[in-house]
């Protein structure tokens, strides 16, 4: 083999094993992410928006493209032999206005569509609930100041109704997205972004945190459950539930002292009843998901572990196990636990309903 195709095989195996490794990975869910299929109306607008110009810009390429072939064809050099030129000409006012004025007036017409979306898609109503979101890398923390709720990763809100995003970031540049619900928006320390929510489905949908953020990027998602009101409310009132103070014999019990003696309390949250002097509170330097109803949640950490299927206790062992294993990066570090700690953790992490 000559120097140069060497080269270029082992370029190709290269290629081939980076593509092959991509496949492999402990997280298993899938988390599709579509513009093409919005759920509510302000996804509705930005999608009808897309077509618009998509179908305005496909009827110009097609007139130019098909100009050009015909020009080609009409006007091409048909005697081998002779080198004829064209007559040769400088400027056309004529022309040039009309190809100057047609492009702007399509422009305009465009602008009008765009700028006015762009008007009725920032801010918010007034009288929207409101969910203050903080990036972290690499989750979602969602509070709701009507409701005094304190979650992770599963935003829930009411079908029909918008729901207005306050977010800002704890750390470094985020970004929010949920594209069947609505377009992106920054997470900016120091800074409070609104972005408005609304679906007119019920469902599960899927979102992304949507600017590099560090090594665990990638692991950064979001999932937003839309249902009905009475639904939302049930949901609601058991998030406002305290949580549970296992007492000695209860299942749970001795998962619940290796949560004390561990460490994890540095950065998780649990609250018991409001009055109660064994409410755990979280250092704000060593912020990490409230716990209080950890297993209410249908995924975990950043969304990438599945919370509520047959493999949630796997998932949730590996995750304690090794933290950074799964999240590259991640703050929550590996506490060396042992593997009868794990299991009796498991069993009162799933006591946290
Ligand atoms: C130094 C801070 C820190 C310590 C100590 C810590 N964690 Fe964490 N924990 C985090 C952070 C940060 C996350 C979010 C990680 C992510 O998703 O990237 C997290 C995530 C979790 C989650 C998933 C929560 C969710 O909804 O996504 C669980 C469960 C958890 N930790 C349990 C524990 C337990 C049990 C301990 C003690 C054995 C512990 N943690 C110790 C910081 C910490
Ligand atoms: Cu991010």
């Amino acid at each position: 083999m000559t120097p140069l195709r060497q080269r270029a095989a082992r370029l190709f195996a290269l290629v081939g094993a980076a593509l092959l490794l991509t496949s492999c990975s402990i997280i298993q869910i899938d988390s599709p992410l579509t513009t093409f299929d919005p759920a509510g109306p302000n996804a509705d607008r930005i999608d009808d928006l897309f077509w618009l110009v998509f179908w305005i810009a496909t009827i110009i390429f097609f007139l130019v493209m098909g100009a050009l072939i015909v020009i080609l064809v009409l006007f091409r050099d048909r005697d081998a032999n002779s080198v004829r030129e064209p007559k040769q000409t400088h400027g056309n006012a004529k022309l040039e206005v009309v190809w100057t004025v047609i492009p702007a007036l399509i422009l305009a017409a465009i602008a009008v569509p765009t700028v006015s979306g762009v008007f009725d898609l920032t801010g918010c109503d007034d009288d929207s609930m409101r969910v203050e979101v903080i990036g972290h890398q690499w989750w979602f923390e969602y509070h709701y100041p009507d409701y005094d709720i304190d979650t992770a990763n599963v935003m829930v809100i009411p079908v029909g109704e918008e729901t207005c995003l306050e977010m800002t970031s704890d750390d470094v540049l985020h970004n929010f997205w949920v594209p069947a619900l609505m377009g992106k928006r920054y997470l900016v320390p120091g800074q409070t972004t609104l972005l408005r929510l609304e679906a007119d489905e019920t469902g599960e949908f899927f979102g992304h945190c949507a600017e590099f953020c560090g090594l665990s990027h990638s692991l950064m998602r979001a999932r937003v459950e839309v249902v009905d009101k009475a639904e939302f409310e049930a949901w609601a009132s058991a998030q406002q539930e305290p949580a549970s103070l296992p007492a000695e014999g209860d299942p749970g019990y001795d998962g619940y002292q290796v949560f004390l003696n561990k460490g994890c309390v540095q950065c998780h949250t649990i609250r018991f009843d409001d009055s109660s002097a064994s409410n755990i509170l979280a250092s704000d330097a060593f912020n990490g998901p409230d716990l209080t109803h950890f297993a209410s949640r249908s995924v975990f950490a950043g969304a990438v572990l599945p919370g509520d299927d047959e493999t949630y206790q796997a998932a949730l062992a590996d995750w304690l196990a090794d933290p950074p294993y799964v999240k590259p990066g991640s703050f929550m570090p590996n506490l060396a636990l042992t593997a009868q700690e794990i299991s009796d953790l498991v069993e009162w992490l799933e006591t946290t309903k």
